[in-house]
């Protein structure tokens, strides 16, 4: 294994965007008047009061897994609005927009039909606030391995999706993405975006999730494995769920270390594989089938990253079941 340091050089570049994962929710200072926060996810907690009145929340169906709430914030490099169209609230900056927006399923409607007009209504919102190309969806989806009328939700959710990036989608390959469980609440769906597309990135260990065989459902799922952002003097890198994956097969069933192990080696191809060498920041959610097995994959992900980086864990429901755990992450970095 590389040395932390080696694995990722550091560099002081001002990025478009950063995110802080916080915790000890009500013990944070008041920042309602900062200008700059573009968005807001709440893990296990409700819009707290200390947000500017511009920012967009969307409380996720995820919770931390230790007790108590987490909240994700992104905050940019220049003054925010708020932008809100059909169902979707949201805010921008001069270079990037976060949208928001929770999905009612409604009995009777079967779910790609309810995800493919929640995605038509993002394409509408982008379109309305004048960005055009989406850099990276997180999809939260309680129940999401539950059959549904003989097929898993997980797999209707990739038809509706598919359906809308055909219809609106500008870019010829998919952005990266987030398809995670949650335990309670609505499903959400929220984003980043911006006026140009992002180069997309796969693992060369893994066949592109666009590519799977049938055998995973009828529709492969539209993400791209990473997706980096080039504006001005710095790059964001978004790289999607990552999980102990080879191929397109599992690797590792109900071995703990064994999957987290193999989830790095990914996530370490595809920073490789985008030629990543300078990171100012890297942040990572880590989404657990088992809260107890928080130990052991930080301790993992200290070794092979360093002690600096974010690390958020969230108790959710990983879309294949034999799966224990994904890992997401963003860096901000030189070009
Ligand atoms: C995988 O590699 C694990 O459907 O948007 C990871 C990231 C996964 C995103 C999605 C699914 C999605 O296939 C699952």
């Amino acid at each position: 294994m590389q040395p932390p340091e080696q694995a990722i050089r550091l560099s002081t570049a001002l990025p478009l965007v950063e995110v802080s994962y916080l915790g000890r929710v009500g013990a944070h200072p008041d920042c309602s008047a900062d200008t700059n926060m573009l968005g807001a996810v709440g893990y296990g907690v409700e819009r707290p009061d200390f947000l500017p009145p511009h920012c967009p929340f969307i409380a996720a169906p995820l919770s931390p897994a230790n007790s108590g709430g987490a909240l994700e914030v992104w905050r940019t490099s220049s003054p925010c609005r708020a932008i809100k169209f059909g169902p979707v609230s949201g805010a921008h900056s001069d270079h990037l927009v976060f949208g928001a927006m929770t999905l009612e399923e409604t009995p009777g409607i079967a779910l790609e039909a309810t995800v493919e007009a929640a995605y038509a209504a993002i394409f509408d919102f982008l379109d309305h606030a004048g960005f055009s190309s989406p850099l990276r969806f997180w999809n939260y989806l309680p129940g999401i391995t539950r059959e549904e009328a003989g097929l898993e939700r997980y797999r209707r959710f990739n038809i509706g999706r598919q359906r809308a990036f055909e219809a609106r989608l500008r870019e010829a390959l998919p952005p990266a993405a987030s398809g995670v469980g949650g335990n309670h609440g609505t499903s959400a769906i929220y984003f980043l975006a911006a006026g140009a597309p992002a180069r997309p990135i796969e693992n060369p260990r893994q066949v592109s999730a666009f590519a799977y065989p049938p055998v995973y459902g009828p529709q492969s799922p539209s993400f791209s494995r990473a997706a980096v952002y080039q504006a001005g003097g710095t790059a964001l890198m978004f790289i999607s769920g990552t999980a102990s994956i080879v191929g397109h097969e599992s690797r590792h069933p109900n071995d703990l270390p064994g999957q987290t192990a193999e989830t790095i080696a990914n996530l370490r191809a595809v920073i490789s594989a985008a030629g990543i060498t300078a990171a100012g920041s890297l942040a990572f959610k880590i989404y657990l089938r088992d809260p107890a097995h928080r130990n052991t994959v930080d301790v993992a992900l200290i070794a092979a990253f360093g002690p600096t980086c974010q690390r958020l864990y969230l108790h959710g429901e990983i879309c294949r079941t034999e799966l224990l755990l994904e890992i997401e992450a963003f860096f901000t970095s030189l070009p």
